[in-house]
């Protein structure tokens, strides 16, 4: 690294996040000068994608452009805005730059609202503000008291905090600030994060330390983690945050767990983040001690009425319920012979009159309803349509299994005509590689949200389903699954920080591209320079197709254990069969694969035609999802001429080459990338192409004593 590098670089770091703390204040107990100490040298990946480093050859437009910024009004949002705006222009352009209250003296930037900013007022906008809604928000050139500006305007503040992270990103990424004329509003109502982190500091499926949430220490100390959280979290236009694991304590709802979670969302209100929790269905005997929790019984209807009159007294805007019900053990309505309607709308009835919500998960399979599990769902949910109460939704995970490396999308999605769905997608990589393997998800959401599900016709894609589009929906929304933790950087792997990142950002806008949110991405937290960016997204673009390869192509699913990650196609779980991964692949010498065809468990006709169709017609089934759908003679022969088996063994095989490939590009990148990142990436991704050559090794050895064929010479592929 040059010293000129470093010198930029040291200066950009020591003007980082720390300043924010102290400059917002809401929050005196926050210690910016400590943070300000840490990672002068090196990058420890902490301030996510919002580095604010130098931007390069832009700077010199920026500098001109913005000599100052206007942020009136007196709101904990105004002071966050212009918190935000003095760290980070000072850190992108290497000098302060004044932000003002009040008055406009020289060219540069106003941010707000009409009602905050008499600057905006005077732009007479409002028209077009009222169309993008509270949330959405309009970056134009403007005049005010003659000088020329940049106008950053929202008809609600949550707006106007959204548009200045977006002004930001176009200057993190070096674009120019010329003619603007941008125009955004949230595609989806509800921009949710799920965690599943439990009482005692422990994340389910977690893979990046403890807990973000001190539980021993809140009410009391507010960790300066939890005002980064919310920047981030704002920055990708996330509006709501479900703290607690759908494996619900009902701890959570005690007084005690509650005065702490109203501590979390005084923190995060100024950032338009709401605290949502996960509930657990027997509350009512488990915390109430009432002897049921049956949702007709009039006492357990009171019991949730009067918490959730308690839980609105702390925290009024608190924003509702997830609930994970008669699932892997989680109680629910079906103990008293309820449906799963009935349920939801007991807890629904209570939120009502506050104005809250219930997202009641569709992760559900009970055995009786259907042989084939990935059924189960869809029959259940069908048949209770139009039952729910307005303020639920029904939370569908993207496939109908359980965010499998690959899966087909839901066949709930399109299917429920008069009860809204919230999309539930997941960043935290069980099944992909943990943080471990570098697996940028972007790809993977957009195959998901693109699939045309024909539910109104042709066009009829996944994203359109969820965001009212084809048919009115009283509730719109996306919920990730999340990774972030204690870890220095958030996410254990630097790359897992691009799957928070993209969560985020579709949810706000499913029409983006992953190439758009992948350059955005990779410009912000790796820097401008060109080879460098190009070659991070050509990494990143192509890494979940490279990591199905490796371990479930062509359709096949489940071939792990209870740790989620390692192969294991011997498994033969005693619990339960769908547990198992024997019952998902069937090897048998003649044939692989699970049968949903018309002729076999008849899945397909859960999807629309002429999807149904595609997907039951093996010469018409995507062949990434061949073994989804078709059991098949291992001679089975495929587009590219080989046998099925030939094809396994080529595709597992140039999976394990392209984890190679992967490690050799990062490897060239040294130099370009500050040392630290560089070398905590290299040292995944060793283990990354370990693992994948030993994925291949595995599932070929076992499926070879079904074949009874070789395994293809590799560079067969
Ligand atoms: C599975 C996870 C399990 C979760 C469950 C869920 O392995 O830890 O509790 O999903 O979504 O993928 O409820």
């Amino acid at each position: 690294m040059s010293s000129a590098i470093g010198r930029s670089r040291r200066r950009f770091v020591s003007a980082g996040l720390a300043g924010l703390a102290g400059l917002y204040a809401g929050l005196p107990t926050l210690n910016g000068q400590q943070r300000m100490r840490s990672g002068l040298e090196e990058e420890d990946g902490y301030r996510l994608w919002l580095r604010y480093a130098p931007p390069g050859a832009a700077a010199e437009e920026y500098r001109r452009t913005v000599r100052h910024v206007l942020v009136e009004g007196q709101s904990p949002t105004a002071a966050a805005i212009r918190a935000e705006m003095q760290m980070a222009l000072a850190s992108l352009l290497g000098a302060s730059v004044p932000v003002r209250q009040q008055g406009f003296p020289e060219r540069g930037l106003v941010i707000g609202t009409p009602a905050s900013s008499t600057a905006i007022r005077e732009l007479g906008w409002e028209r077009a503000l009222a169309a993008t809604g509270p949330e959405g928000y309009v970056i134009r050139q403007a005049r005010i008291g003659g000088r020329p500006a940049i106008a950053v305007a929202a008809s609600g503040e949550g707006g106007a905090l959204y548009g200045a992270f977006h002004l930001l990103r176009l200057m993190q990424t070096g674009r120019t600030l010329e003619r603007l004329n941008i125009t955004e509003r949230p595609r989806l109502q509800l921009r949710l994060l799920n965690h599943w982190d439990n009482l005692d500091g422990s994340v389910e499926r977690g893979y990046a330390g403890r807990s973000l949430w001190h539980w021993d220490e809140l009410p009391e100390r507010l960790d300066e983690r939890y005002v980064d959280y919310a920047r981030a979290n704002a920055s990708i236009g996330i509006n709501g945050t479900v703290i607690n694991n759908v494996n619900a304590n009902v701890r959570s709802l005690a007084p005690e767990y509650l005065a702490k979670a109203a501590a979390l969302a005084n923190v995060w209100r100024p950032y338009g983040l709401r605290l949502y929790l996960s509930a657990n269905f027997a509350a009512p005997v488990r915390l109430g001690g009432l002897p049921n929790a049956d949702p007709l019984d009039s006492r357990v209807i009171d019991w949730w009425r009067a918490k959730a009159d308690e839980i609105y007294k702390l925290i009024p805007d608190f924003g509702g319920f997830t609930v994970k019900a008669n699932s892997e053990g989680q109680p629910g309505p079906k103990d008293y012979n309820r449906n799963h309607a009935e349920g939801a709308n007991t807890i629904a009835a209570a939120l009502e009159p506050h104005g809250g919500r219930v997202l009641w998960r569709a992760f559900i399979y009970d055995e009786d309803v259907d042989r084939d599990r990935v059924k189960r769902a869809h029959i259940e949910f069908t048949r209770l349509d139009g039952q729910f109460r307005p303020n639920v939704a029904v939370q569908v995970k993207n496939g109908p299994l359980d965010f499998q490396p690959r899966e087909p999308f839901h066949p709930l999605f399109g299917a429920l005509k008069d009860t809204p769905i919230v999309a539930e997608i997941q960043p935290t990589q069980e099944y992909l590689g943990q943080a471990k393997h570098l697996v940028y998800l972007g790809t993977q959401w957009k195959e998901f949200l693109d699939a045309d599900t024909h539910a109104y016709g042709r066009g009829s894609t996944v994203g359109r389903t969820l965001d009212g589009s084809l048919a009115p929906a009283r509730i719109t929304g996306m919920a990730s699954v999340v990774n972030p933790g204690r870890d220095r950087n958030w996410c254990g792997h630097h790359f897992s920080q691009a799957n928070w990142y993209a969560a985020g950002r579709l949810s706000w806008d499913h029409q983006l591209s992953a190439e758009t949110i992948a350059d955005e991405w990779t410009r912000m937290t790796f820097g401008t320079d060109p080879r460098t960016a190009e070659t991070i997204q050509r990494m990143m673009l192509s890494s979940h197709e490279t990591f199905v390869r490796y371990t479930m192509p062509l359709g096949l699913h489940h071939l792990i254990g209870g740790d989620h990650y390692a192969p294991m196609p011997e498994n033969d779980d005693p619990r339960r069969e769908d547990w198992t991964a024997i019952y998902y692949h069937r090897a048998s010498p003649e044939a692989i694969g699970f049968d949903r065809t018309m002729k076999g468990s008849q899945a397909v006709a859960q999807y629309f035609p002429p999807v149904r169709d595609t997907f039951d017609d093996v010469g018409t089934c995507p062949e990434k999802l061949l073994l989804w759908f078709h059991r098949l003679p291992w001679d089975h022969r495929m587009r590219s001429g080989r046998t099925l088996w030939d094809e396994l063994c080529a595709t597992y095989d140039q999976g394990a080459r392209e984890a190679a490939a992967l490690e050799k590009t990062w490897a060239s990148l040294q130099g370009g990338i500050d040392a630290r990142r560089h070398r905590e990436v290299a040292e995944r991704l060793r283990i990354q192409v370990e693992h994948a050559a030993q994925w291949r090794d595995h599932i070929l050895g076992y499926f070879a004593r079904f074949s009874g064929r070789p395994i293809a010479d590799p560079g067969v592929g």
